[in-house]
């Protein structure tokens, strides 16, 4: 349709993207025959068929283990290019990319090998399709704050090429109180701070609470049932802070886009915006999200352009990059 056309062209900055979520089967075989794993599936469409979730506990017990066959910086390189190869077809001019290390320093890959895989192909972004990308180095929740701290320390080394970091995975009795010493320490480092605040957990509204007033991240992931707040939602407006939303993602670990939320926030001001999460998983890169909101929504063209405005005025691009672009 029209709009489709409107939203693929929209030149956009992707704030909310995991590499690890952008294993797409047919990668994953081509990383496991190289790496010699001999995989559970035998056929792309069996992999397909285990990409059935209700819930996020369902999710990750896919994703994580899906990990297995990235083992060098090669494959992270790989995965990461393949990743901004279709950022490219979505208008992405500008890509913010978690990544995950515990998920594979756990599993003894060297962060080096990590890192610098996922450099490779940032680097080579800028030069062959000029798209700039950055990454977010996330903290796994559901590992220990003393873990988390260890990985920072690590991190450190490679400073200049992390932009932020963040916190994800199961947010249930992983609260970001947990994580106050390790951000902390990033915010004097210099890093730009955003977490995971996941809809539909008990407690959740507590914890936006807690990230805005105590930890003071810079941007929220997800975070949408701030609607429940309205003095949190007069906060989150005067500080601009960026909301990292993520329909399709949401329609699957939870029961619903969460559409009304995100463009209750959208139609106040507040600086949302549509990214694809996990898009090998989810089956939406992120102009197909731009798509799927609209069409729950019944947003327009100027709708679809605040939102891509919206997303670089939330990225932590230097304000005259960003202007370069709003
Ligand atoms: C994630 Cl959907 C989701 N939630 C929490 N953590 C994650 N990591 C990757 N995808
Ligand atoms: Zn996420």
């Amino acid at each position: 349709s029209d709009l489709a056309a409107f939203a693929f062209g929209l030149p956009k900055a992707e704030l909310h993207l995991h590499l690890e979520g952008t294993l797409e089967p047919e990668l994953k075989f081509e990383l496991a025959a190289r790496n010699g794993i001999q995989l559970a599936q035998t056929s792309v469409e069996e992999v397909r068929a285990t990409y059935d979730f209700t819930d996020l506990t369902s999710f990750l017990a896919v994703y994580y283990p899906a990990m297995e066959v990235l083992q060098t910086a090669d494959d992270f390189h790989d995965l990461a290019w393949a990743y901004l190869l279709r950022a490219k077809e979505q208008g992405v001019v500008h890509a913010e990319m978690f990544f995950d290390p515990q998920a594979h320093t756990s599993r003894v890959v060297p962060f080096s090998a990590v890192i610098g895989g996922y450099r490779r192909a940032a680097v080579r972004a800028q030069d062959e399709l000029g798209i700039s990308a950055e990454l977010i180095l996330c903290f796994l929740r559901d590992f220990s704050a003393e873990f988390a701290m260890a990985t920072l320390m690590e991190a450190l080394e490679y400073k200049q090429w992390i932009v932020g970091v963040g916190l994800d995975s199961d947010e249930r009795d992983n609260p970001p109180s947990k994580f106050a010493a390790v951000f902390a320490r990033a915010k004097s480092e210099g890093f730009f701070l955003t977490m995971h605040c996941d809809i539909d957990q008990v407690g959740s509204i507590d914890n936006i609470g807690e990230v805005l007033r105590d930890i003071r991240v810079d941007r929220i992931d997800h975070g949408t049932n701030i609607v429940e707040d309205p003095a949190l939602v007069a906060l989150a407006k005067e500080r601009g802070l960026g909301f990292t939303c993520c329909p399709v993602s949401n329609s699957f670990v939870t029961e619903q886009m969460k559409a009304d939320e995100i463009v209750t926030l959208l139609r106040e001001g507040v600086r949302v915006t549509v990214n694809s999460d996990d898009p090998a998983y989810f089956g939406a890169y992120v102009a197909e999200n731009y798509v799927a909101l609209a069409a729950q929504a019944g947003l327009d063209e100027a709708d679809l352009a605040q939102l891509a405005i919206n997303s670089f005025e939330a990225s932590w691009l230097t304000p005259a990059r960003r202007d370069a672009y709003v």
